[in-house]
């Protein structure tokens, strides 16, 4: 270049961050190494918060959760091929679970990639993720970056969310391009998930098959809790009088301790309904394909709103699909209904009263329990407390015996409060969806854990402690998957569900400078989680379970496969 015309430049790393700031991103989850370290160390000086994990499976799923929590894409940064793969099981949970979210990973040199000539961590990642989520993309040039990012914020958030794959070769960080010019390429994307408005026709039709039903019910899932349509949606289910029945995460939507709740009578209602109304929530194995035993004898007609059309009729007949964003959806059956709607017949909602309060009394000794070791009900009427106590405090939960039954017994008083395992009642998402959730809301955290579920994300109380995070960890530990009690007969080897005996959790917490308790009774429960919610430190309880408590697969034994052979 001739002296004096030199020019501004920009490169890849810079117009990246770019990208994220103009889409309004100010959060990255990751694991550093070759080649996105300095975009993390430059995407932190430029003002975006760059939290840096242990495994980028745990950097994914904080993102995921992030996405579901926010509705904007969460970004989690990984290297190539190894650190990919660690954050490809994040990504396609998101995709399942309808979290919008961006796994953007370094790459190595097409080139070489191409002709395997054996690149440094080399992989073929576009392909590898394609079938895994919504949409994948790579960028191979600077002035291509601001679409690229505009097409994979665009994918992640429209229509039905879900997790978008972006590749980014090393070679695409370096390169330099014109200042101006570099601006110019970049996309503020307009819109991004534009409502969707469902035919009034559709509207009709669903309104009156509910308005004919003798015994309606509506079932929310956590794709009405991610419409964040809470006051619409709160309006349409008490202005219907319709009983609701909310699945795991859309537990809190409207109180679990509303009179139309019908979260402890839910056998009662999915057998005796005659008018199902799922407001998105899929008809899933969740639900048991909304067919057989659970649902009973008696005909029943389905209203389904979702926003992916083809989720209609995907297990059973849909009567009333209504498809369009659920916000949408709910304000058109508001004004449809107008001012006169009868509510639903008096025998209905007073027998699911009648067994509603019937498991609850039923249910409520127990939380009462003051044995130690503790047992599962005894740990959990403390936990139960503490929510009631601590309503804006989110709850991030996951394991077997300690999901199911914490999903019964704590209440949710607001919406998005309750997180879990989703639709692969998959284990590991704890510490990563505990971190991103303190971060993204400012809320207080519980994590509520089995001790095997714990285990594979339980290296992040590191992360917890190095960026001082409201985390309070309570691991119900039962010396196993299931239960502690199972033998080997075989030989010497421990039986393939057992821990180690005893094993103190708390002493983890403690190396990384936070609060490690031991606690043995509901009363030690009770102070050390009181303590850890009002100093907001990292702390970590070691809640000593009775290890006969648990039964195999908590509530879903049913699933395991039989052995005609084996000997029982
Ligand atoms: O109406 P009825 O009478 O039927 O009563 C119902 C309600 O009305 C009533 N109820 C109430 N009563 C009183 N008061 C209140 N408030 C109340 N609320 C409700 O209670 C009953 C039950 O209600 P519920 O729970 O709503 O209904 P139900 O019938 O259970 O619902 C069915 C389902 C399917 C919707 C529900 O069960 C559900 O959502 N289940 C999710 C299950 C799930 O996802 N489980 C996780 C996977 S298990 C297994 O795969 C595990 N693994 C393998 C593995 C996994 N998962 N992932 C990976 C990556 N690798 C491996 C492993 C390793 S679990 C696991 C570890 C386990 O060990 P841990 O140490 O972590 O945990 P522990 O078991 O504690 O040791
Ligand atoms: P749950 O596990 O709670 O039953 P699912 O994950 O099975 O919930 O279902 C969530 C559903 O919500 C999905 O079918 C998804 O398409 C739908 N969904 C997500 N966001 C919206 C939205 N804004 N409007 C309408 N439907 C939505
Ligand atoms: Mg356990």
């Amino acid at each position: 270049e001739a002296p004096g015309t030199e020019q501004e430049l920009t490169d890849g790393f810079h117009l990246v961050i770019d990208a994220l700031k103009l889409n309004g991103i100010n959060t990255i989850y990751n694991v550093p190494g070759i080649p996105i370290t300095d975009l993390g160390r430059m995407a932190q000086a430029a003002g975006i918060r760059v939290i840096s994990f242990r495994h980028e499976q745990n950097a994914g799923y904080a993102a995921g959760i992030a996405g579901y929590l926010t509705k904007k894409p969460g970004v989690c940064l990984t290297v190539s091929a190894p650190g990919f793969l660690n954050g490809l099981t994040a990504l396609a949970h998101a995709t399942t679970n309808c979290y919008p979210m961006i796994l953007v990973s370094g790459s190595s040199e097409r080139e070489i990639v191409d002709l395997q000539q054996g690149d440094y961590e080399e992989m073929d990642q576009l392909a590898i993720a394609k079938p895994l989520c919504k949409a994948a993309y790579r960028v191979l040039h600077a002035q291509d970056i601001g679409i690229g990012f505009a097409r994979a914020i665009r994918a992640a958030v429209s229509g039905r969310p879900g997790g978008v794959y972006l590749d980014l070769p090393a070679k695409l960080f370096g390169q330099v391009m014109n200042a101006e010019a570099g601006q110019k390429s970049l996309v503020k994307v307009i819109d991004a998930a534009p409502a969707q408005l469902p035919s009034p026709a559709s509207i009709k039709r669903a309104l009156d098959v509910l308005k004919g039903a003798k015994r309606p019910l509506i079932i929310l899932g956590k794709g009405a809790a991610y419409a964040q349509a809470d006051e619409e949606i709160k309006n349409f289910v008490e202005k219907s009088g319709v009983p609701f029945l909310p699945m795991s995460m859309a537990k809190g939507l409207l109180p679990d301790t509303h009179p139309q709740c019908a979260g402890a009578a839910r056998s009662t209602v999915l057998k005796d309904s005659d008018v199902v109304m799922l407001i998105g929530a899929r008809l899933n194995w969740l639900l048991s394909h909304g067919k057989g035993k659970s649902w009973g004898e008696a005909p029943k007609q389905f209203i389904q709103v979702d926003i992916e059309p083809k989720e209609m009729d995907s297990n059973v007949e849909i009567v009333a699909p209504v498809v369009g964003d659920i916000g949408s959806v709910v304000s058109a059956f508001n004004q449809a209904m107008g001012s006169s709607w009868t509510a639903p017949p008096s025998d209905w909602t007073k027998a699911i009263s009648t067994k509603r309060e019937e498991n609850v009394a039923k249910m409520a000794p127990k939380l009462m329990n003051n044995k130690s070791p503790m047992d599962y009900h005894g740990a959990l009427g403390v936990l139960k407390n503490v929510i009631k106590e601590y309503p804006e405090a989110i709850l991030v939960n996951e394991g077997a015996n300690t999901l199911d039954l914490a999903r019964g017994v704590i209440d949710m008083y607001r919406p998005r409060k309750r997180l879990d395992v989703g639709t692969w009642g998959v284990m590991g998402i704890g510490m990563g969806q505990a971190i991103a959730a303190a971060l993204e809301t400012g809320h207080p955290v519980l994590a509520v854990e089995g001790d095997s579920a714990f285990g594979f994300s339980g290296m992040e109380v590191e992360t917890i402690c190095r960026y001082n995070l409201p985390i309070c960890v309570v691991i119900f530990n039962n010396d196993g998957i299931y239960r502690g009690t199972d033998v080997n007969g075989a030989n010497d080897d421990p039986a393939t569900t057992v821990f180690v005996k005893g094993a103190r959790y708390d002493k983890m917490m403690e190396a990384f400078g936070g609060v490690g308790i031991n606690a043995t009774s509901p009363d030690e429960l009770k102070r050390a989680v009181n303590d850890a919610m009002k100093s907001g430190k990292p702390t970590l309880i070691n809640a000593v379970i009775d290890p006969a408590a648990g039964s195999e697969s908590g509530r879903i034994g049913n699933l395991n496969p039989q052995s005609v052979l084996q000997k029982k």
